[in-house]
């Protein structure tokens, strides 16, 4: 049996000061039960605990970590950066870089602004919405997680899902009932809403790729629909792309799919592990953003020249070497290896997987909506949770999240990742 008495004087510590002794409840090992471990470094594609213990770690800061944890180019290109000064509050020429970068990946996106996390990403996306159509209406899907957005929280995934709490308290009321929620992948009842109260919906927001109640998918032809309903109804379209954006192609999900939102916002691996958000979408919308318009957003650290400088560093070495066909690569060979094993032991399970996203689902599925998620066996999954812990290998602590392979990441690592997980079953 792995000791963890460090981790437990830690988090017996951590519990005096700080709620639930964790910075964000994901991180609490709810979902799974036990108590979490604390870090000590993480190189790689590992990461190692103030115990002692090593692991390989699919959570990569839970997204951000594309190319491992702390790699070379990103500590250097902070390092430099660092040396200039850490925080201008005054306009610098890395935001425009990065700017620039973001528009020409993403076609999308003709104008972006900067913010500090996926959250106020998609609550500025939200506010611009509204004061461009002049509607107050938002349209999510249950399971979608987009951040602790007050009016977001409403049948949301992620922490919230693993904790029971899919309709946070402490959102008015008033907030709540302008957010109508939908079952993701059903075409009908998407149609029937917008004949109803199409003219009054300011916009649409979802993850195009659903990845906070596990990871599922859009049948065939279900967001061409909502991109078609949205334009005939001028809803706006945003895509959530906190968790896609830069991960599953270059130019995120919508060049996946070839659809083209009108607003998306982006988080995670665009900040090469620094605390970064951003929005943007066509012109038109994005210039009603104050000063030119008068949809007020703002930030001190907005922009902030370390994390524009890691994020930059990042995903020009993402470029340099074609990353994303590697990522799939490695895949694609985790895939293979936890289907034969499924197959080898007759054990009927879904395992969802884009690129270097996946997840398996203790349920024989189908899953294509939250419902279906709903049904995995959370007490199966939380066994195989700590069984894969105890030998080494570190997912997500909850059957509702993603799992996510860097480009640290050896065959090795995954064959070894594969075998543990097989015997974990
Ligand atoms: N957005 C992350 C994936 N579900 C969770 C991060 C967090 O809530 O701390």
């Amino acid at each position: 049996m792995t000791s963890r008495s460090v981790s437990a004087a830690a988090f017996a510590e951590a519990k005096r000061f700080i709620p639930g002794g964790v910075n964000s409840p994901v991180r609490a090992f709810r979902g799974v039960g036990g108590e979490p471990f604390f870090v000590q470094r993480a190189k790689g594609s590992h990461i190692w605990d103030v115990d002692g213990n090593e692991l390989i770690d699919y959570v990569g800061t839970w997204g951000p970590a594309i190319l491992g944890h702390a790699p070379e180019v990103v500590l250097s290109a902070i390092r430099e950066t660092a040396a200039h000064g850490v925080s201008f509050g005054i306009p610098n020429p890395l935001e425009v870089e990065m700017a620039r970068l973001i528009c020409e990946w993403v076609p999308s996106i003709q104008k972006v602004r900067m913010v500090n996390s996926g959250t106020e990403a998609t609550m500025s996306a939200l506010r611009l919405a509204r004061g461009f159509t002049g509607r107050d209406k938002v349209v999510k899907f249950e399971g979608c997680y987009h951040g602790h957005v007050d009016s977001l929280l409403v049948r949301a995934g992620s922490g919230a899902l693993t904790h029971g709490e899919p309709d946070s308290a402490g959102v008015p009321r008033a907030f709540a009932d302008l957010t109508i929620t939908l079952p993701f992948n059903d075409p009908e009842a998407l149609r029937a809403l917008f004949s109803r109260e199409g003219r009054e919906i300011a916009a649409v927001i979802l993850e195009p790729i659903p990845a906070n109640a596990g990871l599922y998918f859009a049948q065939p032809g279900f967001l061409e629909e909502l991109r078609r309903l949205c334009t005939e109804y001028g809803a706006l379209l945003i895509f959530d792309e906190v968790m896609t954006g830069f991960r599953v192609a270059r130019g995120g999900a919508q060049e996946l799919f070839g659809i083209t939102p009108d607003l998306t916002a982006l988080g995670k691996v665009i900040g090469g592990g620094l605390p970064v958000g951003a929005f943007g979408g066509r012109a038109d919308i994005m210039d009603r953003l104050s000063p030119d318009g008068p949809v007020y957003q703002a930030g001190t650290l907005s922009g902030n020249p370390l994390a524009m400088a890691a994020g930059l560093a990042q995903l020009r070495e993402l470029e340099r070497v074609n990353g994303w066909a590697r990522l799939e690569q490695l895949g694609a060979l985790l895939e293979e290896n936890i289907r034969e094993a499924l197959q080898r032991q007759g054990r009927p399970m879904a395992f969802h997987r884009v690129g270097s996203m996946f997840c398996l689902f203790f349920t024989p599925g189908p899953v294509l909506n939250l419902a279906d998620a709903q049904r995995s066996d959370r007490a199966a999954f939380a066994r195989y949770f700590h069984s894969c812990l105890e030998a080494g290998v570190y997912f997500a602590p909850s059957q509702f999240e993603t799992g996510f392979i860097s480009l640290a990441h050896t065959e090795a690592d995954i064959v070894e990742t594969a075998r543990i997980a097989a015997e974990s079953l």
